[in-house]
């Protein structure tokens, strides 16, 4: 489809910010899928790069299409970050979690020297909030915690997986899907949520991207840098 060649566009693209030698922080989700298969062919053909995955998906698709891994007891210095989003807006604040890897990519995206975020052009928005706040908590008293976040006007709903039981994070995890409505202030709403006892990380990754690269159904723009 369009989306998916656009997916592909963007995933491909953002190999240019990788160089011999680098650690590069791999995202999820299915864009990435692209930049990780396209840098497997680049390992092939004899670049140096060690990748550190934020999720078991990240790993499978590294593992399949050849790109070595690493992690952060080997090293602590991550080049590029790159990874997908759900929802990016004028201020390139995101929303990120619908693959339900957040915490790791967050780890990963504030550890990189640079972070470069890969989308179609569906996910730019005006304002976030039109997808559902991902906000990773512990299960201990998930319904307090889920109460704490009413307050600050969000109504949260408990991830589950396909077969209806409980999503359970990498981190062993819950995720509570928060709906806000509009996000207006979404680095003060962040704040808010990691006050929160009970809360592990939220969504939202306000003005962190150091680049956007759009894929569009027959090119790539780069929004921001
Ligand atoms: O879960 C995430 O944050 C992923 O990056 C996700 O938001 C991107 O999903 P997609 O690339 O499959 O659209």
């Amino acid at each position: 489809t369009n989306q998916d060649n656009a997916k592909k566009l963007a995933g491909e693209a953002s190999l240019s910010h990788i160089e011999n030698g680098m650690t590069i922080g791999l995202g999820s989700g299915s864009t990435v899928y692209w930049m990780i298969r396209k840098l497997g062919e680049h390992v092939k053909a004899g670049l140096d790069v060690k990748g550190i995955p934020s999720s078991g998906q990240s790993v499978a698709w590294a593992n399949e299409y050849g790109v070595p891994i690493t992690d952060f007891s080997r090293t602590q210095r991550v080049d590029v970050a790159i990874d997908g989003a759900d929802e990016v807006d004028g201020q390139w604040n995101l929303i990120k979690g619908g693959g339900g890897a957040l915490v790791r990519e967050k780890i990963i995206a504030v550890t990189a020297r640079k972070f470069v975020v890969i989308v179609d052009e569906s996910k730019l928005v005006s304002r976030l909030g039109d997808f559902m706040l991902p906000v990773e908590i512990l299960p201990f008293g998930r319904e307090v915690t889920a109460g704490r976040i009413a307050e600050l006007g969000g109504l949260a709903k408990l991830r589950r997986n396909d077969d209806n039981g409980v999503f359970i994070s990498d981190n062993g995890n819950y995720i509570l899907d928060c709906d806000f409505g509009g996000i207006q202030e979404p680095k003060a709403l962040h704040h808010q949520l990691k006050q929160l006892t009970g809360v592990v990380e939220s969504g939202l990754f306000p003005g962190m991207a150091d680049e956007v690269m759009v894929g569009y159904s027959d090119r790539v723009s780069v929004l921001h840098d």
